[in-house]
């Protein structure tokens, strides 16, 4: 019997619909109704930044930190959902506004640890240990603005701090090679991995793969996760879909290449991801021109070409598949390929 997938969403994938040439379009969604839609979907689990959790952290005494994250783990408990992970959401604040562990401010960057070590508060008192490090704003715009090589350093630093925090703590770094910087300091797999094998405990630092973020950086998005998971690093993923090199779309699973998204579920069976126990996370945006009431609809379909998908690589016939791959015929192996795409 294969290990059921376990299914995560973000409250930032259920929102109003402002982008960055318009306002909102539907009214805010209150935290309930989030928790809500996610037990109507049937998801097991929620993503957290940090302040998601616990709003107004930085705010807040040590022990009212706690006291506000297990009333929100309470609240998830009660409904049946799991935590899946905190992350520091550190772009979006002032201090971070030039990057948080890489700013050229030495107090934003004592800034960015400080945070950070209080989403590990955050996390630890909500029931996870897993923190997310999205180094969104860590780059640059004008490349001579930092230099790269003292940015390594500040990265490794910041991992280390968070790492130090609780011996339970694990990190997951979710790379991107652009937006909102143009050059991030960790663009893709690789660079994450080796940046955890310098940390000061290696064991504990692991990536969140992204399909956009991948196809974004002209990788395959299949390929970054059997790397990932050859290394025993794949600790979760963020899937959607992106249609070439734009902004970051967050579309729809399989929504611009279908074919591509059946080789990413086809890795992740192949390397029996749902046994490590990480969960299939989506971050789906929903189209601006979605009414509100309807805007979930693209984490329902999202989930449905999942598991589509992991049914059309469970049917997969392997054996002729291994007959063009003896036989060096590459050509019928893509037509089997594409046959069984479109096959009802
Ligand atoms: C944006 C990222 C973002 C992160 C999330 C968790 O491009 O994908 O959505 O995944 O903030 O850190
Ligand atoms: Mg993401």
């Amino acid at each position: 019997m294969a290990t059921p997938y376990r299914f995560t969403l973000g409250p930032w994938n259920i929102h109003p619909g402002a982008d960055p040439f318009g306002p909102p379009v539907r009214p805010p969604v209150p935290f309930d109704d989030v928790l809500a839609a996610a037990v109507d979907l049937r998801f097991d689990g929620i993503q957290f930044h940090d302040d998601d959790a616990v709003p107004n952290l930085e705010n807040l005494a040590p022990e009212a930190l706690v006291r506000e994250a297990r009333e929100m783990r309470k609240r998830l408990d009660d409904l049946g959902l799991v935590p899946e992970f905190v992350a520091p959401r550190l772009w979006e604040h002032t201090h971070g506004i030039d990057g948080g562990y890489t700013s050229n401010c030495p107090a934003a960057r004592t800034w960015a640890i400080e945070r950070s070590k209080r989403a590990v508060d955050v996390a630890l008192a909500l029931g996870c240990s897993l923190i997310v490090m999205w180094p969104a704003r860590e780059g640059t715009a004008v490349r001579e603005s930092k230099n790269p090589i003292a940015a390594s350093g500040q990265m490794l630093e910041a991992i280390d701090a968070i790492l130090a925090a609780a011996p339970e703590v694990r990190i997951a770094i979710e790379p991107k090679p652009n937006e909102p910087v143009d050059h991030a300091f960790v663009p893709t797999i690789g660079h994450a991995l080796a940046l955890g094998a310098r940390a000061s405990d290696p064991a504990r630092v692991g990536v969140l793969i992204e399909t956009a973020h991948a196809i974004l950086a002209g990788l395959d998005p299949s390929d970054e996760m059997g790397f990932a998971l050859a290394a025993g690093k794949l600790w979760s993923v963020h899937l959607n879909d992106q249609n070439g090199l734009k902004f970051d779309q967050d579309k729809v699973f399989g929504a611009a290449n279908l074919r591509g998204a059946f080789d990413q579920v086809r890795v992740l069976e192949a390397g029996r991801y749902a046994d490590t126990g990480a969960f299939i996370g989506f971050d789906v945006k929903a189209q601006r021109t979605q009414r509100a009431g309807a805007a979930t609809a693209h984490l329902a379909t999202s989930r449905r070409i999942f598991e589509l998908l992991v049914a059309k690589v469970r049917s997969f016939p392997e054996r002729q598949a291994a007959e063009c791959i003896a036989t060096r015929d590459y050509e019928s192996l893509e037509r089997l390929v594409l046959e069984h795409l479109l096959a009802a």
